[in-house]
């Protein structure tokens, strides 16, 4: 037995985002978003789920509240949704939509749970997409409105601010794949749309600043680690293309001015360049204080023209995978956080989702999540490695607190500590969420 021991102070939650859970699409002033939409063309979601009721925490948050304060969570990760707040987008503010996230708030600070809140996890009202949605620059002065408005309501209660949830799916997996809302499948459109993410972020970031609030705002990417199948140059460098597509496009402009000239190269080999008008990149790197991630899976690449944009061709390595299909690679997960220590510097970093689809329900009243349990034991002993070896972490957010409306995979695939049961509602925590709870109670983790 191993006995591994968290830094005293650190932060342990769980995360979930505003389309996942609250339901109550057609509630309270809400108009819709693009995932409302989406999710309502055929084929899109499997088994044409919607987030119309979800796991319904409009109503519920009180009860989600109190499973957090059980876990013993010192954090709680939510997203806002921009339509309850802006039903149009922009313009006249909806009351009822504030009052929701502050109840929510009240009800984190009276539970002693630190609020951390996404501004943009998805959810863009649907009538800014009309006029273009983030191929529009103005969407992304709209956009600083609305965290105006967030800032000036929430100033003082909420600290932790978190500018977009990983930008690569809302500009390339949404716009250049079209797995995810809107569903286009144009590299110039998502190179677009990337720019005006960076830019809106930039511009975010300026305005807390200027606000002079108390409190800490950043961006959380994706980390997509990925590792040469072999040690020819060709397969490091696409190795080095894929994780930097997710993270580093995002980061570098941030940090240094500039996006990453291995991607522009293929941008421009396809076409596309990024529409940088003079000042952007200025704006894009105000300083920010904190470096989210969000890390899942990894992959072994190697170079094949053949393979699509990057030319990066995933190797099948019959790795223990997830229900959702992603390969366990909890290595990976060290791999990357000392990435970007070494890359970035010692910026607070938070891990703002890690986690594990495993789709099992309750049996007599309990669930059985063993694989889960056994995937975050792995990545918590790499969390402490890289702890342990300096990289400056802060806290560990759990992606999710409740199973929820995966996205394009609908309801069946689960990344609960909670199991939710969508016709009743009724939440039932998992094995997991007990194991989990006891870490998060001790800071002590044994293996
Ligand atoms: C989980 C990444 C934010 C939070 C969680 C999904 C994701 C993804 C999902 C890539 C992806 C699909 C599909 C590729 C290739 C072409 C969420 N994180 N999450 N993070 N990333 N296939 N064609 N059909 O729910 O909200 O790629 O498809």
């Amino acid at each position: 037995m191993t006995t591994y021991k968290f830094p005293s102070g650190f932060s342990w939650g769980a995360a979930t985002a505003s389309y996942q859970i609250e339901g109550a699409a057609n509630e309270g002033g809400r108009a819709p978003s693009i995932w409302d939409t989406f999710s309502k063309t055929p084929g899109r979601v499997k088994n044409g789920d919607t987030g119309d009721t979800a796991c319904d925490s409009y109503h519920r948050y009180e009860e989600d509240i109190q499973l957090l304060k059980e876990m013993g969570a010192s954090t709680y990760r939510f997203s806002i949704a921009w339509p309850r707040i802006y039903p149009q987008g922009r313009g006249e503010v909806n009351r009822e939509g504030l009052d929701y996230y502050h109840r929510l708030v009240d009800g984190l600070l009276a539970a002693g749970i630190e609020p951390f809140c996404t501004l943009y996890h998805w959810d863009l009202p649907q009538a800014l997409q009309d006029e273009g949605g983030w191929d529009n620059r103005a969407t992304a002065d709209a956009f600083v409105e609305f965290a105006r408005t967030m800032f000036t309501e929430f100033g003082g209660k909420i600290k932790k601010w978190i500018t977009f949830n990983e930008p690569w799916c809302s500009s390339f997996l949404s716009n250049y794949i079209g797995v995810h809302a809107p569903g286009f499948t144009d590299l110039q459109l998502a190179v677009n749309v990337a720019h005006h993410t960076l830019l809106a972020h930039g511009k975010t970031v300026e305005l807390f600043r200027s606000l002079n609030l108390e409190g800490e705002i950043g961006i959380a990417p994706n980390i997509t680690w990925s590792v040469p199948y072999s040690s020819r140059p060709e397969d490091k460098e696409v190795c080095l293309r894929r994780i930097m597509w997710t993270f580093d496009y995002f980061l570098d402009p941030i940090f240094f001015g500039h996006y990453p000239q291995n991607l522009l190269d293929v941008f421009a080999k396809n076409g596309a360049q990024p529409p940088v008008q003079p000042g952007d990149m200025e704006l894009i790197q105000r300083p920010i204080d904190f470096i989210g991630g969000n890390y899942y899976s990894a992959s072994i690449d190697r170079y094949n023209p053949d393979a699509g944009l990057l030319e990066n061709e995933e190797m099948n390595m019959g790795y223990e995978r997830t229900d959702i299909g992603w390969p366990l690679d909890p290595v990976g997960f060290y791999d990357s956080l000392k990435y970007i220590q070494n890359k970035y510097g010692d910026l607070p970093i938070y891990i703002t989702e890690n986690g594990a689809c495993i789709n099992n329900g309750p049996e007599e009243g309990r669930v059985h999540d063993d694989r889960r349990t056994h995937y975050l034991r792995q990545h918590l002993v790499s969390l402490h490695r890289a702890i342990n070896d300096g990289v400056n972490i802060k806290g560990y957010m759990a992606w999710s607190l409740l199973d929820n409306f995966e996205w394009a995979e609908g309801y069946n695939m689960r990344f609960g500590l909670v199991y939710v049961n969508y016709e009743t509602f009724e939440r039932i925590p998992k094995d997991s969420y007990y194991w989990y709870s006891n870490i998060v109670k001790t800071g002590v983790l044994e293996v």
